[in-house]
């Protein structure tokens, strides 16, 4: 950005350039959050305060499914229909499984391509790098950037398999779980705790056999477990992302569901529970942070982590000693 100094932007220079719509700007700030750190801190601490709160859409998305479903093009084709209905929306393909490659990112950048160019979608994916919570974080903070930014609709794209991803909805107002026909992979889903979190079903590839009978399983699934939200009827909608068919239902169904949680109170709450989920996996991971990194800890811990093998101290004794150490 600061061509001509060559010095680095400061945090504050970045978000006001994020706020002002500078989409180089944006791309920077995501660089910044993905590789943690001081900056991110720095950044996401500067432009927290602006980052939206739900008004008019301000709506976060999240897209997740097993590895195929057709996430992807779903994304794609939601953003188009958005975009039609003159809604900016930003993506951000989140993909905890290839830390370095991003071999499927790339397959998405291609799929997407068409959608670039257009200055109202912005398109960002963003890997693990292997720090714990990192990835989550990383996310947390390309949403907060996204929102500051002035995307009305954001959408997030992750495979839902582990816990990190279950994490990563968290992060979501509206979580969309996308299957296809055929229920073995929805039983794993189930144990993986998304099938609960999802406020919207959709069974996508619904040019595929048997669509009408995975509606018919999710539906009777649905019936018996008690919805995370009582006062929400979990649509199950099929979709032909590849051709764009019931997406725009889909999209309606996004809308209703952000209607719904404004009326009801319920944005404000999981908000609440959104802010409570990061504020303690954040003050965990600077805990785990300071612990490896303070000297004394490292060197004492040593002979105490040989004393708790050697039995002659309580494990309980030695992690108290050792948070006692942080704090002095
Ligand atoms: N038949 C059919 N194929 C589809 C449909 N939607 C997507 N596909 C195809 O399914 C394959 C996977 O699509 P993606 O959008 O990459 O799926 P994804 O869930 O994003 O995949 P990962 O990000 O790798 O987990 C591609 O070959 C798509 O063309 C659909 O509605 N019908
Ligand atoms: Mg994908």
């Amino acid at each position: 950005l600061d061509s001509k100094t060559g010095l680095d932007t400061s945090a504050d220079e970045l978000a006001s350039a994020i706020r002002s719509g500078s989409t180089r700007a944006l791309s920077r700030g995501m660089s910044w959050v993905e590789a943690g750190g001081d900056r991110a801190q720095a950044l996401v601490d500067s432009l927290y305060s602006t980052a939206g709160v739900g008004e008019p859409w301000a709506h976060v998305v999240g897209i997740t499914g097993t590895a195929g479903a057709g996430k992807s093009t779903l994304v794609a084709a939601l953003a188009k229909e958005a975009r039609r209905r003159g809604i900016s929306v930003g993506i951000l393909a989140v993909d905890p499984s290839s830390p370095f490659t991003g071999g499927a990112i790339l397959g998405d950048r291609v799929r997407m391509s068409e959608l670039s160019g257009d200055p109202g979608v912005y398109i960002r994916s963003m890997a693990a790098r292997g720090e714990l919570g990192g990835l989550c974080q990383a996310a947390s903070g390309g949403i907060d950037l996204l929102r500051a930014a002035g995307k009305q609709l954001v959408l997030v794209e992750t495979v839902g398999v582990g816990q990190d991803e279950v994490d990563i909805m968290r992060v979501a107002h509206t979580t969309v779980l996308v299957s296809v026909p055929g229920l073995g992979d929805d039983v794993q889903m189930l144990k993986a705790g998304l099938f609960e979190i999802a406020d919207i079903h959709v069974v996508n590839k619904a040019d595929r056999e048997g669509a009408g009978e995975t509606i018919s399983q999710i539906q009777a699934m649905l019936a018996l477990n008690a919805n995370h939200d009582a006062r929400w009827q979990t649509p199950v909608l099929p979709v032909i992302a590849l051709r764009g068919e019931g997406v725009a239902a889909l999209l309606d169904a996004i809308a209703a569901h952000a209607q719904h949680l404004r009326d009801t109170g319920e944005l404000g709450i999981r908000e609440r529970r959104m802010a409570e989920a990061r504020v303690i996996k954040l003050a965990q991971t600077m805990i785990a942070d300071s612990l490896r990194r303070h000297p004394d800890a490292q060197t004492t811990s040593q002979q105490d982590l040989d004393r708790v093998a050697r039995r002659e101290l309580s494990p309980y004794v030695c992690a108290r000693t050792l948070l006692e150490r942080l704090r002095a």
